[in-house]
């Protein structure tokens, strides 16, 4: 959640020599950014509790147009968090030869003038249910196997059907409450053979209660109908969820190939199905699609919907990308949860930018190996561990598998 406010700072605000502005008014800017933030959280304008730090960094002169921005860092009971931070975007041009006093220039790069962080409070008695975008639980999905990870890349990575019922079991302990499930053939390959998903599904049921969503997307190459092999399984043999690729996308040197054709007749399969269809979206004329399909009833609100970041040929993993994302999300007027997956070493800043901006969160060895950096994840477990911290940090409680069932709207 972003506040941003852009003004140009006159005569009338300077107060030192030289056309100096105080530091104040700085702050000024960032009260009213706080504002804004406890409206769009609570349908209050809120108080200021306490900045817990200040840093005035570069001079601010009149005549100087200023964007004074802020985030929520963290949702208490009643107390936001927030990060603030003010530019320089605009400067008036120095007096030298062949420019006039009314010169002015825009900065190539925005200059940082200001930052500060703070904690705003939004009394529980002031609360306006309906006008209240405070998050809900966080549904972290553990991605624990994947297609396209090998043993040789991470030695702890599941394989046959007890390896990933023990994996799903410790993921599930460290606070996943979805397994987004691939399965592998006796010799470790890439197979969306329904009875490779039997048995992994059952393997995993044994050991735990948890949402399995079955991959519909399996390997690069495969065909449609292939993909589709864990769909014929039916009941608690079967998946509550499913993936549904929407697009087309290079994949690193392959291509990942979905046809607008296959893509239809993979969602009849999922609806025929009767799981709940997360839509991947790899690039952003992918939520066009959705849009689409959308509009002919192939998908039907509430969506879910998984932003899959940072694949070598696609959408890169950056907070701009998910504010649009979310922006173009938005428009579609219909409920929606939604989460962010990224890739390789986004994998961890990602699942805390979706956590701290009220989505869900994607780990997992399908899409990254390691927990830090160059050191290797001991499985799925330590970075759903890892996500579970971050939305303790952020003051989002992790959904249990319950709770994960009714923010999906999937039948407990
Ligand atoms: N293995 C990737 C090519 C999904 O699970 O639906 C596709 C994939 C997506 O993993
Ligand atoms: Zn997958």
């Amino acid at each position: 959640m972003k506040s941003l406010i852009r003004l140009r700072l006159g005569g009338h605000d300077a107060h030192y020599a030289g056309g100096l502005i105080d530091g104040a008014k700085m702050l000024q800017l960032f009260g009213d950014v706080a504002t804004e933030l406890c409206i769009r959280a609570d349908g209050d304008e809120g108080l200021f509790a306490a900045y817990d730090k200040v840093e005035f960094l570069a001079p601010v002169y009149a005549g100087d147009f200023i964007e004074a921005e802020g985030d929520i860092v963290r949702w208490g009971g009643t107390s936001l968090g927030m990060e603030f931070r003010a530019y320089k975007v605009i400067a008036p041009t120095p007096p030298r030869p062949g420019t006039f006093a009314s010169s002015a220039d825009l900065l190539a790069e925005r200059k940082l003038v200001c930052k500060a962080s703070g904690t705003c409070v939004v009394p529980k008695a002031v609360w306006r249910p309906g006008a209240s975008a405070r998050p809900g639980a966080c549904i972290i999905t553990a991605a624990i196997v994947g297609a396209e990870t090998t043993r040789e890349q991470n030695p702890h990575l599941p394989l046959s059907a007890d390896e990933l019922g023990e994996e799903a079991a410790r993921c599930v302990a460290a606070g996943a409450s979805v397994i987004h499930l691939h399965a592998r053939d006796a010799q470790g390959n890439a197979s969306q053979d329904s009875e490779h998903f039997r048995a992994a599904i059952a393997a995993i049921r044994a050991r735990i209660d948890v949402i399995i969503q079955t991959s519909t997307g399996g390997a690069v190459g495969m065909s449609v109908e292939e993909r589709a092999g864990p769909l014929k399984l039916q009941g608690k043999a079967g998946p509550e969820m499913a993936t549904l690729n929407v697009g087309t996308i290079n994949f690193g040197d392959d291509v990942f190939v979905n046809r607008a054709s296959d893509v239809i007749k993979m969602a009849q399969l999922i609806a025929a199905h009767g799981a709940l269809p997360e839509l991947e979206i790899y690039d952003a004329g992918h939520l066009d699609i959705v849009a689409d399909l959308l509009k002919k009833g192939l998908v039907k609100p509430p969506l879910h919907v998984q932003f899959v970041l940072g694949v070598r040929g696609a959408l890169s993993a950056s907070e701009r990308n998910v504010e649009f994302l979310l922006e173009r999300l938005a428009g579609f007027g219909c409920v929606t949860t939604w989460g962010v997956a990224g890739i390789g070493r986004h994998q961890l800043a990602m699942a805390d930018l979706a956590i701290r901006l009220g989505g869900n969160a994607r780990v997992g060895l399908e899409d990254n190996i390691y927990i830090d950096k160059g050191v290797l994840a001991e499985g799925s477990a330590p970075l759903v561990a890892r996500a579970a911290e971050l939305c303790r940090q952020r003051g989002r409680k992790v959904a249990t598998v319950t709770e994960a069932r009714k923010l999906l709207g999937i039948a407990d």
